[in-house]
């Protein structure tokens, strides 16, 4: 009993000094991350969506999560999304954030990507559009992404893909998703 009753305070003020202190030495995201290959797919006529996509590098294992993004020049609707199998379809959906973890973390089409809707305008190839993101810890870091072709963007084999019909461990897996 008069552990107990001792134990708890104790419990309480480590959890308080351990966060004061990650506070003060826990490094800016900005200097533990790096994003590379900025890239936006050029809109397909009629189109006013379009997938932005990148990796970013992180050099530390820190909790970082990336929670949102911005394409001012091209609009003010950024999602985050993945991608899943929803009854034998590849379907998108939102995420509210994406935990980032040690190495390369790669967001490209048929993958997580990040989602530009309601677009103010249509884009084309060879266009730079400054792509910010915004990160758990309050911090942001940008990049110049270049519009690039939907055959430039799609990875090898993704075609391929399509053509798959699910299997069934897939459909077992579902039964657990959330959503
Ligand atoms: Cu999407």
């Amino acid at each position: 009993m008069s552990k107990n009753r001792i134990t708890t305070p104790i419990v309480i003020s480590a959890l308080l000094l351990s966060t004061a202190c990650s506070g003060n030495t826990v490094k800016h995201s900005t200097d533990t991350l790096s994003l590379n290959n900025c890239a936006i797919q050029e809109t397909i006529p009629g189109a006013k969506a379009t997938g932005a996509f990148l990796t970013i590098n992180k050099s530390d294992d820190s909790a970082l999560s990336l929670v949102s993004a911005k394409a001012p020049t091209v609009t003010n609707h950024v999602e985050i999304h993945e991608m899943k199998m929803k009854d034998g379809t590849m379907v998108m959906q939102q995420i509210k954030e994406y935990p980032l973890k040690k190495g390369a973390n790669i967001f490209k089409k048929g993958g997580y990507h990040i989602m530009l809707m309601d677009m103010k305008k249509s884009i084309k190839v060879g266009e730079k559009h400054k792509l910010a993101l915004s990160f758990s810890d309050g911090t942001s870091k940008s990049c110049i992404a270049t519009v690039k072709s939907v055959k430039e963007l799609t990875p090898k084999g993704m075609k391929h893909m399509k053509h798959m019909k699910p299997m069934k461990p897939m459909k077992k897996d579902m039964k657990h998703m959330k959503s």
